[in-house]
């Protein structure tokens, strides 16, 4: 079995690398730290003798997607699962102080990224008769909250396409869902804060937040279900989160 996972150097992407190894499928990660995506090819071949290929690129390149897709070798082009999982938020602007850069940066990784690496690889699968593509929401795709404005529409989208595509997919075998988060301690908030990681850290003050291995175990989860059960969607949360806005935090 074969799993692709986009965004394999670090957060959900990498625990996801890390358990499909551990049951000992083949995994194809990705990501642009190259020196990264060789560092957990090495880790996964030496702990769990599966075979691992990496490529590294840039899902926002329509073109870039395409080499790297094109370039897969024969034996890795059944794929069975695709893990639509690279993503990020970039600044929390209310709207009209938003920075356009910032705007593009999500559109083009959350919502065009997903895209074309599903007009890429969803053809294959269509040719092998079957194949899984989970996509990675949020639940800023179901909930908006203040100055999440453009990464919460572009997770809206994101909800949007996992619904269309699971219907156009449905007469070729392909089962699609998504998975959506709250609140996960990775590096997302270090990149949504512009590397600033004192301010990250305190995003999840006083919770205990989801880690990357409670999203990699609902992925892993969601992927072993027995060919005629279809999971849409999980939406999941820390205990200490019960939507996008409330909390209870400890000594708050
Ligand atoms: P991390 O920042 O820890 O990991 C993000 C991954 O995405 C990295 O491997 C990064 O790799 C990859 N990535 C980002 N941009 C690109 C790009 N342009 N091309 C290729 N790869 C890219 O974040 P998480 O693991 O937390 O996030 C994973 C997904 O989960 C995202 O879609 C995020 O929106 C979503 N999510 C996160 C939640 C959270 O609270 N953490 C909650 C709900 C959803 P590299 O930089 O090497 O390219
Ligand atoms: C990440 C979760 O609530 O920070 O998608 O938007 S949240």
């Amino acid at each position: 079995m074969i799993v692709f996972i986009t965004g394999a150097t670090a957060g959900f992407g990498k625990a996801t690398a890390q358990l499909f190894a551990r049951n000992k499928y083949n995994v194809i990660i990705t990501g642009r730290r190259r020196e990264r995506l060789e560092a957990l090819a090495a880790e996964l071949h030496a702990n769990h003798q599966i075979e691992v290929l990496t490529l590294c690129f840039d899902v926002r390149h329509s073109d870039e997607v395409k080499k790297a897709i094109d370039s897969i070798p024969e034996k890795w082009r059944a794929i069975d699962i695709l893990v639509n999982n690279a993503g990020l938020a970039v600044g929390v602007n209310p709207i009209q102080e938003g920075v356009i850069d910032d705007w593009d940066r999500m559109i083009d990784t959350n919502v065009k990224g997903l895209l074309y690496m599903t007009r890429n690889i969803a053809p294959l699968m269509i040719g092998n008769g079957k194949g899984h593509i989970i996509n990675i929401g949020s639940i800023a795709g179901k909930e908006v909250y203040a100055n999440g404005n453009v990464y919460c529409a572009s997770k809206y989208a994101v909800d949007a396409l996992n619904k269309s595509m699971r219907i156009d997919l449905l007469p070729y075998g392909i089962r699609v869902t998504s998975i959506s988060p709250g609140l996960a301690e990775t590096e997302f908030s270090i990149v949504r804060f512009k590397g600033d990681a004192e301010r990250a850290k305190n995003v999840y003050k006083g919770i205990d937040p989801l880690t990357a291995v409670d999203i990699a175990d609902a992925i892993y989860w969601a992927a072993t279900r027995p060919a005629h059960v279809n999971i849409l969607d999980i939406v999941m949360t820390a205990g200490a989160q019960a939507n996008t806005t409330t909390f209870i935090r400890k000594n708050a």
